[in-house]
């Protein structure tokens, strides 16, 4: 495809979204001139989202790094000199022979996270290169870690309602997400459902995209999630909608949690969450009534102290109405476990030589920094951009301005983080690579090969990778496949009955292979629970320390005894900064398309929080708390309830402005699963 100068070439989008989308890219004299959806995908049906129809921007943008690049002023002024890939490498490699042998390998650490969802990029060949120069590892846990942990502990497995069966609901809760931006696909087939009869209920802080599409939009405040379930599953319970046979057969601890929910009265979980008595009363009726209801659990209310919590007393609730048994009934909170590959073979943990090696949560990463004992000396940051998105941004900064710390950073842009690199490496995009894609949201795997050369002297991850290990002696055999024989290798796990047909000459024939959904069909009768079966009350939770049936637990930040936003706090505000609609994570966040689009950073704030602040629509503010400061310009709505402000996309440091949303949230992990508590943020707001 590469050597074909002109035509239309298949492709897969490689962010980190859900969706997964087929693309069709369109050559003209060996330029991609255009992106589209391809049609022929099963789900995704041709359709894309408006960030990846202005991929090229990205792909041929002037700032694109295009050589090594060796630091010459100081960490962050993004002074560098261009050197060439043999001198990057031995630099590399001899100041790691020397770190090692000074401080033992675990002084160096990787930071990757998805911004190429590439199975072989970022689960594949990295690895085996950090394994084998046991190197600490990462424990990769900024994004969805509580939601899944909470999920886990109630379900079992990484894995719910299929897509496609979603549009046979005629009752669909998006719950804590932004689909519209974030999971555009499912929105088309819930517009599906809709036409049918269904109804569309959105839960959120705000009134987002979503929320505005929807037909019935219920605000709450931010961490309040799970009294709000255990104030449904109150009425369910209380007026005989639970399904008796189904909780008997498939669950444990319905007595107990029937029991439990009686003290949630909605007067009670009215009093907590903000939403009036009446709507708790009107949502349960209709969940209870619903023949075929699906919950679409977001990432949102997931990143809060009480996030594992919040996904766990949702999960609860399709059990209580027998919704599992439906088709389209249920809930998904990932759907990543059906696709999972053959880990081990990927990664090889087996080539490291210290199996006992530390465990960094990249939550952590500021705190990380600075430890005095086994200090880190060295950090490898790929596919991830933690000065934008790792909580608690000053402290992180901090970090990475240490002089004695040895910083490579392997991305396609200068970002905030690049800056501060002693070497940085080109990166070469998706386009220009062999990988694998499997989605966390639908069954389809796909295949990309490269469509266009490498810009300059750019490197996929997996060459470079593969290359280091090399060039360190680390073993030559692990270091040596090619990713066509990782791809078939990885495929062929008959540990996961899912990837039954899913091999390399399918994916090459017909680009979109679905997994095997048989073994859904038997799905409840053997949970990977400890007891087999939906857990509404979970041992292994008592276990841990946490409480063993759904438990509302307020927030740590901002929140006074009564569960309220505390007026007198001295943050008294809580402070919400999800992705927004045409950036994706902090992706995107440097093209001037994107940002136009995006216009600037804004603060949403409530009219009542405004005037008592003297701050009208359009004012510039600060907003701030110990951590930091964040400099936006304030749009007086009521989208959201009086105490939330709302500030949505991971914009980069620019324009001599402060405006990294992470400046002001805190590296404090969740309740369960070491998760990010990105919106349990407390901040108060003034008029610049
Ligand atoms: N356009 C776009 N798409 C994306 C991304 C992007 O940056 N931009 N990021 C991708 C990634 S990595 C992820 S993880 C997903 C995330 O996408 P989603 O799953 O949609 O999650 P978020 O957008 O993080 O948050 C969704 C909503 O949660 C709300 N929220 C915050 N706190 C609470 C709470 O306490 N309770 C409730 N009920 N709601 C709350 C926020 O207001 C927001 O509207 O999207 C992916 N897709
Ligand atoms: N305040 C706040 N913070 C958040 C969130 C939030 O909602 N609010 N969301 C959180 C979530 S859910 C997530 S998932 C994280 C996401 O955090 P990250 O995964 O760090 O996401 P990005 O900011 O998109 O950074 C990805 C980087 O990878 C680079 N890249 C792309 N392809 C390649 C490649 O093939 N090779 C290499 N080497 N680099 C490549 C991109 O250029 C980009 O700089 O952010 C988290 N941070
Ligand atoms: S970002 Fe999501 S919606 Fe947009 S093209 Fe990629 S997979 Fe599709
Ligand atoms: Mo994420």
């Amino acid at each position: 495809m590469i050597e074909e100068k002109n035509g239309v070439f298949p492709a897969v989008c490689p962010l980190d979204c859900p969706d997964t989308c087929g693309l069709l890219l369109h050559k003209e004299e060996g330029k991609i001139v255009k992106v589209t959806g391809n049609p022929d995908h099963p789900i995704t049906q041709g359709a894309i989202c408006n960030k990846v129809r202005n991929m090229t921007e990205r792909i041929y943008h002037k700032d694109r790094i295009r050589y090594p690049l060796k630091r010459t002023g100081p960490k962050g002024s993004g002074q560098f000199e261009r050197i060439s890939w043999d001198e990057a490498v031995s630099e590399i490699a001899s100041r790691y022979r020397e770190l090692i042998a000074e401080y033992g390998s675990e002084c160096i650490l990787p930071y990757s996270f998805y911004g190429n969802m590439g199975i072989l990029s970022v689960d594949g060949m990295d690895r085996r290169f950090f394994n084998a120069l046991g190197a600490s590892r990462l424990d990769q846990k900024i994004c969805n870690a509580a939601g899944n942990a909470g999920w886990k502990y109630t379900m079992g497995f990484k894995g719910g309602t299929s897509p496609e069966d979603t549009e046979y609901a005629d009752l669909i809760i998006v719950w804590g997400g932004n689909l519209i931006s974030t999971n555009m696909h499912q929105v088309v087939i819930a517009e599906k459902a809709r036409k049918r009869g269904a109804k569309v209920v959105v839960i959120d802080v705000h009134k987002n995209r979503t929320a505005q599409w929807a037909d019935w939009f219920i605000p709450l405040y931010p961490g309040t999630d799970t009294a709000l379930a255990l104030g449904v599953m109150h009425v369910l319970f209380r007026d005989g909608w639970t399904d008796e046979v189904f909780l008997k057969r498939y669950t444990v601890g319905y007595e107990e949690l029937r029991e439990h929910v009686k003290s949630y009265t909605p007067a009670h979980v009215a009093a907590i969450t903000g939403v009036p008595e009446e709507d708790i009363e009107k949502l349960a009726r209709m969940y209870g009534e619903a023949s075929v209801s699906y919950i679409a659990i977001g990432n949102g209310l997931q990143h809060h102290d009480n996030g594992g919590m919040n996904v766990r007393s949702i999960a609860c609730l399709p059990a209580l109405t027998g919704q599992w048994l439906k088709q389209g009934g249920g809930a998904v909170k990932t759907n990543g476990g059906y696709g999972a590959m053959d880990s081990d073979y990927l990664e090889r943990p087996e080539l490291r030589p210290n199996p006992e090696a530390r465990s960094i949560n990249m939550n952590r990463i500021g705190e990380a920094l600075h430890m005095q004992e086994q200090p880190i000396k060295a950090v490898f940051v790929y596919c991830s951009n933690p000065l934008v998105v790792a909580p608690d941004t000053e402290r992180v900064q901090a970090g990475f301005a240490r002089e004695d710390l040895f910083t490579v950073v392997h991305d396609l842009f200068m970002t905030d983080t690049a800056k501060y690199a002693d070497i940085v490496l080109p990166a070469a995009s998706s386009f220009e690579t062999t990988d694998l894609y499997a989605s966390y949201w639908h069954h389809y795997v796909q295949l990309q090969e490269p469509v266009i050369g490498k810009i300059g002297e750019a490197k996929g991850n997996v060459e470079l990778f593969a290359m280091l290990g090399r060039a360190m002696g680390l073993d030559e055999e692990a270091f040596m496949e090619t990713e066509e024989e990782m791809i078939a290798r990885a495929l062929n796990y008959p540990e996961n009955p899912y990837l039954n047909g899913v091999t390399l000459p399918a994916l090459k024939e017909q680009r979109f292979v679905k997994l095997d959904m048989t073994p859904q069909a038997s799905y409840l009768d053997r949970l990977p629970t400890p007891s087999g079966k939906i857990e509404l009350y979970s041992e292994a939770m008592k276990a841990a320390g946490l409480p063993p049936l759904p438990e509302y637990v307020p927030l740590q930040e901002g929140y006074d005894g009564n569960h309220r936003p505390g007026k007198d706090e001295p943050y008294p505000l809580m402070f919400i900064s999800p992705p927004n609609h045409n950036f994706l994570n902090s992706t995107f966040a440097n093209v001037e398309k994107h940002q136009r689009l995006e216009k600037e950073p804004q603060l949403q704030i409530h009219p009542q929080d405004a005037a008592e602040r003297g701050i009208g629509d359009g004012d510039s503010v600060v907003v701030y708390n110990k951590r930091g400061k964040l400099e936006l310009k304030a749009v007086v709505t009521d989208k959201m309830l009086p105490g939330t402000v709302i500030s949505q996309g991971l914009w980069w440091e620019g324009q001599g402005r402060k405006q990294r949303a992470n400046a002001l949230t805190a590296d404090r992990l969740s309740d369960m699963g070491g998760g990010a508590t990105f919106f349990s943020t407390a901040v108060q707001v003034k008029r610049q």
